[in-house]
């Protein structure tokens, strides 16, 4: 070959292989959150069309999965793609046993892209996957192997519905943004002083009464009030409806049911739940509230039986989240049936009052083959070594449950509470937080098993990411707070040994388009740092 060809020869050979492969700066994969390993092919994989097709090993169990990715391509890239039903496809989906549960290995090759899961929640994480390939690179993508697995088996983000109310289609958005995300909890926090937002057939009062406040309170807990009522709740034909909405995109629903404290709106709708019996109001402004419910009546533990019989009907989830946060112990203080109790059960004090609650309710929820998560505050007085801590208060609430041989999510709101503001000088440029500050890259540093041994570790069950509503009154304002935020948590649950500031960086910059393609209102400071520091 004359040298001139030899020259052309190797520049054409360079370009396709620059074209197809995966590795050059700009063609690097950018998933968030970061895969365990991706491994380039130096060619490009195939091209997918209109009319490609996604072809099922098992129909039954990655059918709903392909339907959901079919509409996610629609909507995101404009390709119309097909279920095959019969021989193969474009995109091959099926199930490989030899993975564990949630992993999966995709590869794009000339051949095709294959996604194969330990179960179908690792299908299905490998179809998120595939979305963010596809929003980087077009229906071309370039040859890879990817293998991937979470670290932690609980990924969570709560959405406080209390404090606001969020209609079903609103809940659907934020669980769509979990999925995109390989969040597998939806925590839902159903009931607190300004609200009780899920239908109990047997107490219609609840939400009758407790669903709606007369106004609420402006701006950060001023004098100053709307005048505005405002309220609503779900059936649970709806709560069922979010469930299995939740479920298709492999994300278990957790209901969150407060007690003892946070409990004005219950005791609104039925005055004899609470210690006086009389003078209750739905609240209309934010913090911590004396009205608790009675831990000496009977009636008391009755009723939560009774509605806990209607929660455990409508969520599957193994978990209930009894709360069990910032209850004051005053009016048990000055109440003859919670003193009396504490005398017959031999207790010490309003604190082993409040672990004697937690436990009876704890252990009506065992016979019925569930198991309680309460915030961290349940340590106090003393917990059973069945509870799960979810600890808000820092990490030290979740250390001390790992060392007595608890489990433990991690939630501290030193990181994970996304009512924080997002800069540290918020004034006029941020919409309304609570207060204090977590920057997306604090929220990456959390450290789950800071502290903890060898030992200890396998009690951190995960993390969680809390969106409360005080402040938040709008989809497109809680958007703004769980975004990108989000993104550096579930980075912390599923690739909690590879994580790099630098490369998150890097890759959230390419990962965004899907937020954009989604019309989601995610907050910009992460992506303009030198604004931030200003
Ligand atoms: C503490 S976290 C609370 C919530 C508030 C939140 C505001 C927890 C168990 N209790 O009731 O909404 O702070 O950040």
């Amino acid at each position: 070959m004359p040298n001139m060809k030899k020259i052309l020869f190797a520049t054409f050979l360079l370009v396709v292989t620059a074209g197809g492969a995966c590795m050059g700066a700009v063609k690097k994969p950018a998933i968030v959150p970061v895969p365990q390993q991706i491994t380039c092919l130096d060619r490009q994989a195939v091209t997918l069309t209109n009319g490609a097709r996604i072809h099922l090993s098992s129909n039954k169990a990655l059918r709903g999965m392909a339907e959901l990715f079919i509409r996610d391509a629609a909507r995101e890239e404009g390709l119309q793609l097909k279920i095959a039903e019969k021989s193969a496809g474009e995109i091959q989906l099926s199930i490989d046993p030899t993975l564990s549960a949630e992993a999966y290995r995709l590869e794009a090759s000339e051949q095709g892209i294959e996604i194969r899961g330990g179960s179908p929640a690792g299908v299905f994480y490998g179809l998120q996957t595939l979305r963010q390939l596809l929003a980087q690179y077009g229906p071309t993508l370039p040859g890879m192997t990817i293998e991937d697995a979470p670290t932690f088996a609980y990924r969570g983000a709560m959405l406080d519905c209390c404090r606001h109310f969020f209609t079903i289609d609103e809940i659907k958005s934020f669980i769509d943004i979990l999925a995109l995300h390989k969040i597998n909890h939806f925590h839902w926090h159903l009931t607190d002083d300004q609200g009780w937002r899920l239908e109990i057939r047997r107490y219609p009062e609840l939400v009758k009464i407790g669903s709606h406040r007369t106004e609420t309170v402006l701006g950060n807990n001023t004098s100053v009030y709307d005048g505005v009522p405002c309220g609503g709740y779900y059936t649970q034909k709806q709560a069922r409806e979010i469930v299995d909405y939740a479920a298709r995109r492999f994300i278990t629903v957790i209901p969150e049911i407060e007690m003892p404290g946070h409990a004005s709106a219950a005791l609104a709708a039925y005055p004899f739940l609470g210690c006086t019996g009389k003078n209750y109001k739905v609240q209309t402004r934010w913090g911590v509230f004396p009205e608790v419910f009675c831990a000496g009546k009977e009636s008391t533990f009755d009723f939560l039986q009774n509605v806990l019989t209607e929660v455990i009907e409508v969520f599957p989830s193994e978990f209930i989240h009894l709360g069990g946060d910032e209850c004051p112990k005053e009016s048990w203080k000055t109440c003859p049936a919670c003193q009396k109790r504490i005398q017959d059960e031999q207790l010490s004090d309003e604190h082993e009052l409040q672990s004697y609650f937690v436990l009876r309710m704890e252990k009506w929820l065992h016979e019925h083959g569930r198991h309680l998560i309460g915030w961290d505050e349940i340590l106090e007085g003393g917990i059973s070594q069945s509870a799960t801590i979810m600890s808000w208060r820092g990490a030290a609430g979740g250390i001390a449950a790992a060392r007595a041989g608890n489990k433990v999510i991690m939630s501290p709101n030193t990181h994970c509470y996304l009512d924080y503001y997002q800069t540290r000088n918020p004034q006029g440029n941020e919409p309304w937080g609570i207060g204090g500050y977590i920057s997306v890259e604090k929220a990456y540093t959390l450290d789950p098993y800071d502290q903890l041994d060898e030992a200890e570790r396998p009690y951190i069950l995960g993390v969680q990411g809390n969106v409360w509503t005080e402040y938040i009154a709008s989809v497109a304002h809680v958007q703004h707070m769980l975004l990108p935020r989000l993104a550096a948590l579930a980075e912390v649950g599923w690739s909690y040994d590879r994580r790099d500031l630098e490369d998150f960086r890097r890759r959230m910059d390419i990962f965004r388009h899907l937020y954009e393609l989604n019309g989601y209102r995610y907050a910009p400071y992460f992506f303009t740092p030198a604004k931030q520091a200003e």
